[in-house]
């Protein structure tokens, strides 16, 4: 699989749409088949990962190596870090964290088949991005060792992980806004960020980029995540694919009960424009990644 897609002339849109397919496509291709035994565990691994979603993370992987330029493929990275983000979905939805029953307009993974897959299933899937990253890039061991450490940094304890165990102890008090942002910075910004930097890596950009990228990922997330406590105040669960309302039902402190509709409306506002505004200043060709800001500030879902 070729990862130069060739992007020029199209409208946002359909890169949007050639890039999620491409995603579907390589998620097909590199997961283990549903056939593999013990069945069970692969089925619920493609079961949750086939499920659609936006695929944000990954078309970040390939958007950002295609504007740096990258000459090797994309997809295993792309598949990788939808693996760690899909597996944390599985495992945010069993019972004792957030009991979804409903994600992507399709039962939880625990509800299609049962928590002891549904575990299996979130281990599996976490286990497979790294075993995906060593295999697709074992021509290059120090290009595979820098995505290996940029994304199992992102997944560990002191980000996606940290940030879901401060989200669970936070529950129990209203959280400051300090606490609420280190939450939200390593529970949603760390792995957005992370798509942002190993499609920098798989383009060899500099480290100097990769700095600049990581505060263009910080603020995208915090955007993406603002809108996200919007959409579950005020969105419905036909749109979302997911159960919304669960934040207030949880007493959660989120952007809109720590800051009201209209605070929060404006902080994700000022997040998106300086997002914006850093990947302007990277001299490159970035105009799908501007517009990808700007249309995640206007979503539905
Ligand atoms: C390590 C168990 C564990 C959890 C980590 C990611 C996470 C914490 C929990 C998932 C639930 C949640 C609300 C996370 C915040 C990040 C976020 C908004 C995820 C949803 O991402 P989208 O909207 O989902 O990109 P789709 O379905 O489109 O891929």
């Amino acid at each position: 699989m070729s990862s130069e897609i060739t992007n020029h002339g199209k409208d946002f849109k359909t890169k949007l749409s050639d890039y999620q397919n491409t995603v579907e496509k390589a998620i097909d291709h590199l997961l283990p088949a549903a056939a593999t035994k013990p069945t069970r565990i692969h089925e619920a691994m493609r079961y949750s990962m086939e499920a659609g979603g936006k695929r944000l993370r990954p078309i970040l992987v390939m958007a950002t190596a295609e504007s740096f330029g990258a000459k090797i493929e994309t997809e295993p990275a792309a598949v990788a870090i939808e693996c760690i983000h899909t597996y944390s979905l599985i495992h945010d939805d069993l019972p004792a964290m957030d009991n979804g029953d409903l994600r992507r307009g399709m039962p939880t993974c625990h509800k299609q088949f049962d928590e002891a897959t549904a575990v299996l299933a979130g281990d599996a899937l976490l286990t497979y991005a790294f075993d995906l990253l060593s295999k697709a890039y074992s021509d290059n061991p120090p290009l595979a060792l820098k995505l290996i450490q940029e994304l199992s940094s992102a997944s560990g304890s002191e980000h996606l992980i940290g940030g879901q165990m401060q989200d669970i102890l936070s529950e129990k008090t209203e959280a400051t806004s300090e606490e609420l942002e280190f939450i939200h910075l390593n529970k949603t910004a760390a792995l957005l960020t992370t798509a942002l930097v190993l499609g920098a890596i798989l383009a060899e950009a500099s480290d100097e980029t990769i700095t600049r990228i990581r505060q263009i990922g910080q603020n995208l997330g915090l955007a993406f995540q603002i809108i996200d406590d919007i959409l579950d105040a005020t969105g419905t669960t036909e749109n979302l694919g997911k159960n919304i309302g669960s934040d207030a039902t949880a007493h959660k402190t989120t952007y809109v009960s720590l800051f009201g509709l209209k605070a929060a409306r404006e902080k994700a506002a000022a997040h998106t424009l300086e997002a914006k505004k850093l990947c302007q200043r990277l001299t490159r060709q970035t105009s799908f990644l501007t517009e990808l800001i700007t249309y995640l500030e206007n979503r539905i879902t």
